[in-house]
């Protein structure tokens, strides 16, 4: 197997033998070829689309295939090879499709991933297939093959956002076009190298209007997120944990549970739910358990209830929990079972099997402040600044992961002038979310923005400041530092350079699919460079 799409890649080139992860090589050769079909189909889907001809059907399946093969997502091989040919399925439909929109058969040249191949019928032959399909093979060029990874890995993050956004019916036709014409620029591979760049930028600037769009859908849903303490003790009685990021699906289920002595609890990347108004009405949404996703093999064993993954970030289960759990949508683990559909009684019956959870006090934490609430202190924040009591903002942002380089961050934010705020989203938060920074008069020093797709939140944030202070979003005093792990990041960090973002920090390590040359050119472009030591990174921040 070869697979390099997230931070953890073993011994930061490739995961070989087995991901790091836990995906093992079948799983990985299946993936592949679901790619590789989907960039096929995608040849076909942009054809179509440039003659007036779309299909919906075809658009949601490349959404849900590609996010199938993002990082910790789906790791059951007879799942993956459902999709796998399911999308050779749909590659028939919309080569279909363009064909009749054309009145007749395409006479230019067809690329190897549209071609006519044909799925083979069992597991071992279709991960035999895929072995052969690998992201190395692209193109011969290596800076070309990385840029067009970039491309592949940011369209993957897309696709879950968009994913989020379809299931609560926001459906955007552009999206869903840039992500065909993207895969199959890739499937074509004729474009030179700055043209895969500048497909890059697009892909950022499509992000942005994707982020918006799954932002929409969750303030219509649920209405805008309002700053809320989140308690990160336990309630006396039954409990089930939603891990993910689907709030469509916490509703569902908060419905469900309701009146049956059973409380929710929220794990990482859902903790902004308990800050909207539409799903904070439920009683029985009690607070938040646990920490980052990569401590959940040990926090589980100690959760008494049922625990339920509707997207990433899930590992491989311990046997004390494995009958407990459940997951939804894209995630799948073989022998772990799968909910189909909305009906979450299973789910229920295992958590009033379970023992259920004694009474433990502890302390709240703060959530909520997306860009309807921090833009609603506009003026006191406006003012802080004029009056120099806040020196500088700092969004602190992205992903947790396993490795001790990761400390970075918790210093970070510890380390930090009290006259600083610091502003966070996505999983990352977990390095410092629950400690007490105080505020700076009334404006709390941590403001939890958000998810990681909240990013959109963010640069609404940092927009309407420059606005205020009539300057560029580069000349406001507002330092950003990323964390990465999986794809959702990549297309994050497209999104904040295609805004023309500089002297951003990227850590805790560089990914293995940027070639020399390619990081060369973005620190170049928008001066990124690689997290140091604290001090150092901070004094020159602060400078
Ligand atoms: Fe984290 Fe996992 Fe939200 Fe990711 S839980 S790592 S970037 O899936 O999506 O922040
Ligand atoms: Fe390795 Fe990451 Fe790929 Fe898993 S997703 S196989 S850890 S590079």
């Amino acid at each position: 197997m070869f697979c390099f799409q997230c931070e953890q890649a073993a011994q930061g080139t490739g995961c070989t033998k087995m991901g790091v992860c836990g995906k093992n090589p079948e799983v990985a050769a299946l993936q592949n070829l679901i790619v590789w079909g989907l960039m096929g189909m995608a040849f076909w889907a942009h054809k179509a689309r440039e003659k007036g001809a779309i299909d919906r059907d075809i658009d949601v399946h490349m959404i849900e295939g590609l996010f199938t093969t993002v990082t910790n997502v789906d790791f059951d091989p007879e799942n993956c090879a459902a999709v796998a040919k399911k999308t050779v399925q749909m590659r028939d439909k919309a080569w279909a499709l363009f064909e009749k929109a054309n009145n007749g058969p395409y006479t230019g040249e067809v690329p190897d991933a549209a071609a006519n191949w044909i799925c083979p019928a069992n597991r071992e032959e279709m991960a035999t297939l895929g072995r052969e399909r690998g992201v190395k093979s692209f193109n011969s060029d290596a800076d070309i093959n990385s840029v067009q990874n970039i491309l592949l890995y940011g369209c993957k993050g897309m696709a879950a956002y968009a994913d989020h956004a379809h299931i609560l019916g926001k459906d955007d036709n552009e999206i869903y076009a840039f992500i065909h014409k993207a895969l199959a620029a890739i499937a074509e591979s004729k474009l030179g190298l700055m043209d895969f760049v500048t497909l890059c930028m697009e892909c950022g600037q499509t992000n942005i209007k994707c982020m918006g769009l799954l932002n929409q859908a969750h303030i219509e849903n649920y209405q805008a997120p309002t700053p809320t303490p989140v308690n990160i003790g336990t309630k006396a009685g039954k409990a089930i944990l939603v891990s993910g990021h689907d709030l469509k699906m916490l509703e569902e289920l908060l419905k469900q549970t309701e009146g049956k002595g059973i409380n929710i609890y929220t794990h990482v990347e859902m903790l902004p739910a308990h800050g909207y108004p539409g799903l904070k009405k439920y009683k029985h949404l009690v607070g938040n358990f646990g920490g980052a996703w990569q401590n959940q093999y040990q926090e589980f064993q100690n959760f008494p209830g049922a625990i339920i993954f509707n997207t990433n970030c899930i590992q491989r289960p311990a046997d004390e929990y494995k009958d407990r759990l459940f997951t939804w949508g894209r995630v799948q683990w073989p022998g772990v079972k799968h909910v189909e559909g909305w009906d979450f009684s299973e789910v229920i019956a295992a958590a009033q099997k379970a023992e259920g959870f004694s009474e433990k006090a502890d302390k709240d934490i703060l959530t909520g402040c997306g860009h309807d609430a921090v833009l609603g202190l506009a003026d006191k924040v406006i003012e802080a600044v004029n009056s120099g009591a806040i020196k500088r903002f700092f969004v602190i942002g992205g992903c947790d992961g396993a490795k001790p380089g990761r400390n970075y961050y918790t210093k970070f934010a510890e380390q930090l002038p009290k006259d600083t705020v610091i502003l966070t989203l996505a999983c990352g938060k977990y390095r410092f979310n629950k400690l007490d920074l105080g505020d700076i008069g009334g404006i709390p020093r941590l403001l939890d923005v958000g998810q990681c797709n909240d990013a959109y939140s963010a640069v609404q944030i940092a927009l309407a400041l420059a606005k205020a202070f009539d300057c560029e979003v580069n000349d406001l005093p507002l330092s950003i530092i990323l964390s990465w792990y999986e794809q959702k990041a990549v297309v994050v960090l497209l999104s904040l350079l295609s805004l023309g973002l500089q002297n951003m920090k990227l850590g805790p390590s560089l990914p293995a699919f940027v070639t020399p040359n390619v990081l060369n050119f973005l620190v170049e472009n928008f001066n990124i460079a690689p997290i140091g030591t604290v001090e150092e990174d901070m004094k020159q921040m602060l400078g």
